[in-house]
């Protein structure tokens, strides 16, 4: 088997607004993600032409509100992390802590010093704080008022609160993410954009707006953090989805060719070269408007070209399949991406198709693509566990998958690829972000929540906890 490099790292991956909970404490103020109802209609929910942003608790639940209570638990939560031996970290900063409403010009203190608390939790495990600045959550308040990232105006209060908490925790963290699964907008723009069908959501030039808002954002980001601390590495984050042509019709390999443009490579292109790419013109014809129709200075332009980031950071859950010749083929149900079913591959219980050869390919295409080091920061198999009466589970399935996953990487590794490390989305159960439930699970860890909000909210360690202890403990050597 192959050598994992040394310092390879090895952790585990959540997000804020789904673990913490906690979503009305210390000042916290209301993220998109307080809003969203929970449940497998969220996205069609929050499409309908007269969403509007509010809680109504009579018709839908708000799983986020109480996550799994992480904001108190934290450090029985980052015990059991050490227990498994994470080499480091990723979780993300709730925006909506640290600027309430986004706009101020003071950050919350209270909000400021949980991330002191939990910082210092993991650094007493000798576990590293990998941190996405923003991860699907940005203040509510940005997007009622403003209308979400299409306003330019966000360039100014993210640059604002990325200074904040990179100069807080910068000597402390030395690895950052800009934004959670950039890309992802161009099927759901809410979650990283705040943009749905009533505010302008369904628009494509909106989508793109908003994208290079966030571009310059994101390399302001990249240029604080530099100032700060020379040694920093700041990633972007992708959702990549390899993506393949269904079969050898050269159509259909042209068709492929377009989404990964489209879908996999334009963000990274932006943000990792620092220049728009030559296809981009092509892309923005086929939704029916062009570069010049966007509000781009040439201060933005410089401003990329100036604060490329340092490495890619993406996630990894599934492949699909493009063909354009034969419309009667189903779509990959379930794929949020889009696409049709493989032949070749089993799909998860929610039709995300598991393809541990497809991430051996993303690793290769992202590296070789761009020569700078690469970070598998998600990957996982959401599934129903179904806990005996000890609470234990004995998630075979997960660790099927997740091997292969790791199997993949050594792949590439060998075939010569720079990859930084592993954090498995979700290391321990939390809120889902396509669902807003429980019951779609990913952890090593079990927590005794169901999709109702009732249980213990007690921790119990899946079959996979020991078995990805030993994986650390190997570096990558028992599987
Ligand atoms: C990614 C997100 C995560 C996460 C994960 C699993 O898209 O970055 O926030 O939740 O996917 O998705 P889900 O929870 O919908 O199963």
């Amino acid at each position: 088997m192959t050598e994992f490099p040394k310092g390879f790292l090895w952790g585990g991956a959540t997000a804020a607004n789904q673990l913490e909970g906690a979503y009305n404490e210390d000042g916290k103020g209301l993220s998109i993600a307080d809003v969203l109802p929970g449940g497998p209609e969220r996205f069609n929910l929050v499409n309908q032409p007269d969403f509007n942003w509010t809680m109504d608790d009579k018709k839908y639940t708000y799983p986020n509100h109480n996550g799994i209570d992480h904001y108190h638990r934290y450090q029985e939560d980052i015990k059991l992390f050490a227990e498994m031996g994470f080499k480091c970290y990723r979780f993300s900063i709730a925006w909506s802590r640290v600027f309430p409403n986004g706009d101020e010009t003071e950050p919350n203190e209270a909000g400021l010093e949980f991330y002191d608390r939990l910082i210092a939790e993991c650094l007493k495990y000798d576990i590293e704080p990998v941190i996405t600045i923003s991860h699907y959550e940005m203040p509510l308040h940005l997007v009622t008022e403003y209308g979400g990232w299409k306003n330019r105006k966000l360039i100014g209060f993210y640059e604002r609160y990325a200074s904040v908490v990179l100069n807080r925790y910068a000597d402390k963290v030395k690895y950052w993410m800009t934004f959670n699964e950039i890309n992802s907008a161009l099927h759901f723009p809410v979650m990283g954009q705040g943009l749905v069908k009533s505010n302008g959501g369904d628009k494509m030039q909106n989508i793109y707006q908003a994208w290079h808002n966030q571009f310059v954002a994101g390399a302001k980001a990249v240029k604080i953090a530099h100032a700060i601390r020379p040694d920093i590495l700041i990633g972007c984050m992708l959702l990549y989805a390899t993506t393949y042509s269904y079969d050898a019709n050269p159509v259909n390999q042209l068709a492929a060719l377009k989404e990964n443009q489209a879908f996999n490579h334009f963000c990274g292109d932006v943000q990792v070269r620092g220049t728009y790419p030559a296809y981009t013109e092509s892309v923005m014809n086929r939704y029916g408007f062009s570069f010049k129709d966007l509000d781009v200075t040439a201060d933005d332009l410089a401003v990329l070209k100036e604060n490329p980031v340092d490495y890619i950071g993406f996630s990894y859950y599934m492949s699909t399949a493009i063909n354009v010749t034969d419309k009667k083929l189903a779509t990959a149900n379930g794929n949020l991406v889009g696409g049709v079913k493989n032949p070749f591959l089993e799909a998860s219980d929610w039709g995300w198709q598991i393809d541990p050869t497809g991430l051996r390919i993303a690793l290769n295409e992202l590296y070789n693509r761009y020569q700078k080091p690469v970070f598998v920061v998600e990957n996982g198999l959401g599934a129903i566990d179904k806990p005996d009466k000890n609470n234990f589970v004995q998630d075979d399935y997960r660790i099927d998958y997740l091997r292969k996953h790791i199997e993949a990487i050594a792949g590439a590794v060998d075939d010569g690829v720079q990859v930084m490390g592993y954090t498995p989305w979700g290391c321990i159960d939390l809120v889902s972000a396509s669902t807003g439930q429980m019951s779609k699970r990913y952890g090593f860890i079990y927590v005794d929540l169901d999709d109702n909000g009732q249980g213990t909210l007690n921790r119990y360690k899946k079959a996979s906890f020991n078995w990805y202890q030993k994986v650390i403990e190997s570096n990558g050597q028992e599987l």
